[in-house]
């Protein structure tokens, strides 16, 4: 356990600084590089622990993985080059790693177990495990294959036409990652689409894929071409300080290098809908991904409705959109965004822990969340529970509040963000 104390902020947060990695780009670009017979070079990788676990996983399966800080050099023979872990590959805390990797491992010539920690192993898996069975896959677990540990035995996979039952880009991932080594055509079908980075990097990567935003179609056995991946910053990461930008007084900040794809700036569009100061400068596309610096200022807030097709564009922000419309005039409501319930912890839960031991006005729904604001927040002592978007929202709250938090572990924040804290005090 690592406990952290955090004294009210009695300033400004000002200056600016560059946002690490993304994380759902820096695993994939670890996966097609491995795919890919060749040498792929990733500049910007998320030197974050549960990307650490996809490295990894690919190692024991014969890939040279070479790290320099947050440059890797993937050095790898292809899909037929990859060989046997000697051992059960063990994949901590990361839900990606997991559903992606199941995609793959279902799909290789030889059987495999993998497991994770206590969060991972009550996460569902069915999601991925059922298209997967439709194509052929051998997949063995508790609760009919939903629940870790897993063992796969690659089998020889067939396409199929899969319309998404829930709002994942782990699910669509899986199955277009399984498509690529199945026979014949695969095609994933989104009602709301989701980020769509495994497409843009297959696409980078010389696969046959096509997409119209809802429908994906990929045709299998169809060699990768290695390619160098740069990795903007993570939006999800840049979604802290945009908040602790929009609620501490006075404050001006410069985020740098922030990874502007369409399918996750939903922070961006509430932040603008509450009424912040924002304003995104020097955009660029870099390998099929848009980039910018975004500056935030404070400044008075409203409360909105956040529902429908924007909740996939920034699911992982709602906890610290949570605090940020405790601090906006009028009521927020949160809608359709049941998935939350699945994530590291029931995101939920303990977000309404965490901001009511602070004095928010929030309730439960069965699918978000109704906060009246504007609150004063008093502190306290938080639970993270073991979540680094728990655990980070409740240090921004800190910035803010009449008293001092304390947080009872922090070290989860590794998975996504080591630097945060390092980053947080440059500001101050
Ligand atoms: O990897 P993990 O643990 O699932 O990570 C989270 C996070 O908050 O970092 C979710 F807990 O992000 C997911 C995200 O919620 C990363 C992701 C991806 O890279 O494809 C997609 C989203 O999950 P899902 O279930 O909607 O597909």
């Amino acid at each position: 356990m690592s406990e952290k104390i955090l004294n009210p902020l009695d300033k400004k947060l000002s200056g600016e600084i560059k946002i690490p990695g993304d994380k759902s780009i820096s695993h994939r670009s670890v996966i097609l590089g491995s795919l890919a017979r060749g040498i792929t070079k990733v500049t910007n990788f998320l030197d974050g622990e549960d990307c650490l676990r996809t490295v990894n996983a690919f190692r024991d399966m014969g890939v040279t993985i070479q790290k320099d800080g947050t440059n890797l050099v993937i050095e790898s023979k292809g899909v037929t080059g990859l060989t046997k872990p000697t051992k059960q590959l063990d994949f901590g805390n990361s839900g990606t790693t997991t559903r992606l990797m199941l995609g793959i491992l279902a799909g290789l010539p030889f059987s495999t177990t993998i497991y994770g920690d206590a969060s991972l192993s009550k996460r569902p898996m069915n999601r991925v495990v059922n298209p997967l069975r439709q194509m052929g896959a051998n997949i063995d677990g508790d609760d009919n294959g939903n629940l870790l540990p897993l063992s796969v035995s690659g089998s020889k996979l067939r396409g199929i036409n899969y319309t998404l039952p829930v709002k994942s880009a782990q699910v669509k991932s899986a199955i277009l990652l399984a498509g690529l080594l199945a026979e014949d055509e695969t095609s994933v079908t989104e009602e709301i689409p989701t980020r769509n980075h495994t497409e843009n990097m297959l696409q980078a990567f010389g696969a046959d894929i096509t997409s119209d935003g809802y429908t994906t179609t990929i045709t299998g056995k169809h060699e990768l071409k290695a390619t160098d991946v740069y990795v903007p910053g993570d939006i999800s990461s840049a979604a802290f300080f945009l908040v602790a930008g929009a609620i501490v007084p006075d404050s001006k900040l410069t985020l740098k290098n922030v990874g502007l794809n369409k399918s996750r700036t939903g922070i961006i569009d509430v932040l603008q809908l509450m009424g912040a100061d924002l304003v995104i400068q020097n955009e660029k596309t870099i390998g099929g991904e848009n980039i910018g610096d975004i500056q935030i200022s404070f400044g008075p807030l409203k409360g909105i409705t956040i529902e429908g097709e924007i909740i996939p564009r920034l699911i992982d922000e709602i906890p610290v959109i949570a605090l940020l419309a405790t601090q906006a005039d009028g009521t927020t409501i949160i809608k359709d965004a049941e998935e939350l319930r699945v994530k590291e912890t029931d995101r939920i839960t303990a977000v309404i822990d965490v901001l009511t031991t602070f004095g928010a006005s929030v309730t439960p729904t069965e699918d978000g969340m109704i906060i009246e604001g504007k609150t004063t927040l008093t502190g306290g002592n938080a639970a993270s529970y073991d979540d680094h978007r728990i655990a980070m929202m409740a240090a921004v709250a800190s910035l803010i509040t009449k008293d001092e938090v304390i947080i009872d572990d922090i070290s989860c924040i590794s998975i996504s963000y080591p630097g945060f804290f390092k980053d947080l005090k440059s500001l101050t």
